[in-house]
């Protein structure tokens, strides 16, 4: 447990204030399981309600201005004014994120599929996408790409691997300035025998033939059990090659549970490496969202959950004292240098975080404002009729 002098109490407090979780339009949309989707009371109806409930997140927490869009999903005739009804609630569109996976054609995959035809449309979509971007200002386009194959045979793997980077490079070049291609990698699922892009060396390799405006992004709940996060944020980060999270937990594959409900240990280490990368900073250019599916638990307080245990982590990777961990690392002190983690970790910060909160005109306890704010009950009573959103949409 570590008592912070004032200098690094300070320096912590503003790398706290500063930091910026983006949350996932989807998040506050009904979802479930492959077997039943729960509806709940409340949920917004269309991509305007959703920013409604983002908006409620960011001023319960304060470092959530940003929403991410998932396309068809947040489909609207008018992306600027959408754009403007997020301005006008205080938070900004972040992440446009492309779907080609929930459509028939795409039953042999997207763009590498071995119909031409599909692959044009499948690269359109994605084309559609940075078009809406420069509607809605957003910096980064997410893609994640459900192709893959279940047979072995069924396709030819290294053919696939061409259509991707044709495709790629395709809405690379449509890039306008300022604008980045965020690229994310699944090991499996939908496909069970080959997955195009199943790991981050697949997604590094895209990105790095395709220039710098190509960021690789790790979804937390993306790989094999056991697979070490926090090495690959580092190997990435070092490569200037991380453009961002997709943040979540697991316990078996991609559960897209609330991020630090599984595993907030993993959570700090991948923190520990950002601050030990720099790379907190918004600056830094990484992006910190949140994809996250709440099929059981009432998606508000789920998402502010998430965001505060992400702060829970980042505080915690702050308080590591890096000078004492150089030092046992340089002499070779194995367990001084594990001690030195170990204490940070152990460290309680919800009183700093609360200070941190105050100090910013917030209620120090978020989850309680939010209870007290009524904020459901006036959801529960006005979004009534009409069509839920959810995914599938
Ligand atoms: C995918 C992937 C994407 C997200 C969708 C909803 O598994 O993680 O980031 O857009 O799910
Ligand atoms: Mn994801």
């Amino acid at each position: 447990m570590i008592q912070p002098d004032a200098p690094t109490h300070e320096r912590v407090r503003q790398a706290l204030r500063a930091q910026r979780i983006e949350t996932p339009s989807w998040a506050y949309a009904n979802s479930g399981t492959r077997f039943k989707v729960f509806p709940q009371e409340g949920v917004p109806r269309d991509p305007y309600e959703k920013i409604a409930d983002a908006a409620m997140v960011h001023r319960l927490t304060g470092v959530a201005p940003m929403v991410a869009l998932h396309i068809p999903w947040d489909r609207v005739d008018d992306y600027a004014a959408l754009a403007k009804h997020a301005t006008n609630l205080g938070v900004r569109l972040g992440a446009i994120n492309s779907n080609v996976f929930q459509d028939q054609d795409y039953m042999l995959g997207s763009v590498t599929n071995p119909d031409p035809r599909v692959r044009r449309k499948a690269t359109d979509h994605l084309l559609e996408c940075v078009e809406i971007m420069d509607a809605t200002g957003s910096r980064d386009l997410k893609l994640w790409f459900s192709d893959g194959t279940n047979y072995p045979g069924q396709d030819d793997i290294r053919t696939r691997q061409d259509r991707l980077a044709a495709a790629l490079r395709e809405v690379y070049d449509r890039l306008g300035d300022g604008q980045r291609l965020l690229l994310e990698y699944k090991l499996f699922e939908p496909a069970f025998y080959t997955t195009d892009v199943p790991d981050w060396g697949t997604a590094y390799v895209h990105c790095r033939e395709l220039g710098p405006k190509a960021q690789v992004v790790i979804d937390t709940g993306h790989h094999a059990p056991g697979t070490n996060i926090e090495f690959i944020v580092a190997f990435l980060l070092r490569a200037g090659k991380l453009g961002g999270f997709d943040f979540n937990s697991r316990f078996y594959a991609d559960d897209d549970l609330m991020v630090g409900a599984a595993d907030p240990f993993q959570l700090f280490r991948i923190m520990y490496e950002i601050v030990r990368g720099d790379a907190l900073r918004p600056e830094a250019g990484i992006a910190f969202m949140l994809d996250q599916c709440h099929n059981i638990e009432p998606k508000i307080p789920a998402i502010v959950r998430s965001v505060l245990n992400v702060q829970e982590a980042t505080a915690k990777a702050l308080l590591v004292d890096a000078d004492a961990l150089a030092a046992a690392q340089r002499a070779g002190d194995v367990l001084g240098a594990n001690a030195v983690l170990m204490d940070a970790y152990a460290t309680d910060v919800r009183p700093l975080l609360r200070e941190v909160r105050e100090e910013a005109g917030l209620d120090p306890d978020p989850l309680a404002a939010y209870a007290r704010s009524g904020y459901f009950d006036k959801i529960r009573a006005e979004r009534v009729g009409g069509h839920q959103a959810g995914w599938g949409a």
